[in-house]
């Protein structure tokens, strides 16, 4: 009988995208779209798509891709595909996800890659909108069920995108199949550890002048241990052309408000009530913290201690397995995208 139910509800969520547009019963846009979606000219490695809806009181549009399983999933053919959703960090976008989301459709796995309200391809509602992770996990999850899918989702979520996931994980558990944080922001909380509050007009001063110089700096800092691969620069420039995009105004206010939105909303003091089965996945080089640039020298040290935050977080969180990249930085799946890769679907089980 739950099978009847279930086939029903997905039968009928076929009727409304026959034309591939979007109206009131359909928020789902197929396209296609301008090369300059939203103040971002990347070209994405798949079809971009809008979810519209309604937020705070405007219309907003969250772009998004969705990859088809490329393979069955194991012997038996009645059992359905898994599905995974990607969340991307903040100096990042969905395209970021391309190595890691074509291995997990090779594994059977249907993939969603949103950009965030504020992020890449989507909506720039700038200062008109209050970020939060809350508000980003409802969005998140309104897009799930714009495309029918209740439940059992491998969520995944990279940096700010770690955080988002924790919160994910704390509003929606039983939604959940699997959860996934890299290198997740919120590991700490930097203000409790003595960051200074910073305004969010200083923040977005910080952000309009970000340049290639001053994100490659940061990205090579922070990310990449020091190092430098040319294959970095894609990163770099699909940034660098947002904030020098059609959109660069709001997109920088949006910048701003996130960053004092990781900084005032910790999800750290909560981990113990996450119920998903969990996997943490920690480049060990990584010395990412909120706040660090602006605080002082004694501040700065306690900060960003990654090797420890790990292992911390994961003895927090009750079904944790931890994973770590001794020799990696902020993002693994980039810098090391064949071992990453291999890590997550081997603890995925495919
Ligand atoms: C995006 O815009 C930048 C700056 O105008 C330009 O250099 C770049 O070639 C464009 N990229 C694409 C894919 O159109
Ligand atoms: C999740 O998977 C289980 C087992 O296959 C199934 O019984 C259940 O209906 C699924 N839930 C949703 C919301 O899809
Ligand atoms: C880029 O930004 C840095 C620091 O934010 C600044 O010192 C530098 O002059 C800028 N470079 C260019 C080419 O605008
Ligand atoms: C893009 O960069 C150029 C050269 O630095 C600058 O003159 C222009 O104002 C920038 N555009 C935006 C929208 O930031
Ligand atoms: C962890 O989650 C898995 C999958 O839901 C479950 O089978 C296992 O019993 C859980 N382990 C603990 C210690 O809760
Ligand atoms: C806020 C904003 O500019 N949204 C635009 C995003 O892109 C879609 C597709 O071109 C437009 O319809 C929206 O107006």
């Amino acid at each position: 009988m739950s099978t009847d139910c279930t086939f029903l509800r997905a039968a009928l969520s076929f009727l409304p995208l026959v034309d591939g547009s979007s109206s009131p019963t359909n928020p789902i846009d197929n396209g296609p779209f301008p090369a300059d979606l939203n103040g971002s000219n990347f070209t994405y490695p798949w079809p971009v798509k809008l979810y519209k809806f309604q937020s705070q009181g405007q219309a907003v549009e969250m772009a998004f891709m969705d990859v088809p399983p490329r393979s069955s999933p194991g012997s038996n053919k009645n059992k359905l595909h898994k599905t995974a959703i990607l969340l991307h960090g903040k100096n990042f976008c969905a395209a970021t996800w391309r190595s890691t989301a074509d291995k997990l459709s090779a594994a059977g796995y249907r993939v969603i890659m949103p950009d965030q309200i504020g992020f890449c391809k989507s909506s720039k509602p700038g200062h008109n909108y209050q970020y939060s992770l809350q508000q980003f996990a409802l969005n998140t999850r309104g897009l799930l069920d714009a495309l029918s899918i209740g439940g059992n989702v491998t969520v995944v979520g990279h940096s700010m995108g770690g955080m988002l996931t924790a919160r994910y994980g704390l509003m929606y558990p039983s939604t959940i199949e699997s959860a996934v944080m890299v290198n997740p922001l919120g590991l700490e909380d930097w203000k409790a550890l003595g960051v200074p509050y910073q305004s969010i007009d200083a923040s977005f001063a910080t952000e309009r002048a970000s340049n290639y110089t001053s994100i490659r700096g940061y990205e090579q800092a922070t990310y990449y241990v020091g190092t430098w691969d040319p294959a970095y620069d894609v990163w770099v420039n699909m940034l660098v052309n947002i904030y020098n995009g059609s959109r660069a105004v709001p997109f920088a206010a949006g910048q701003a408000r996130v960053t004092d939105m990781v900084l005032t909303q910790p999800v750290v003091y909560e981990f113990g009530l996450l119920k998903p089965r969990t996997l943490l996945m920690i480049g060990d080089k990584d010395n990412t913290a909120i706040g660090k640039q602006w605080s002082p020298p004694d501040v700065q040290a306690k900060l960003g201690h990654y090797e420890v935050l790990g292992k911390r977080a994961a003895s927090a969180i009750p079904n944790c397995t931890l994973i770590e990249f001794p020799d990696l930085g902020h993002a693994p799946q980039i810098q090391d995208p064949a071992r990453f890769n291999a890590a997550l679907l081997g603890w995925l089980k495919i």
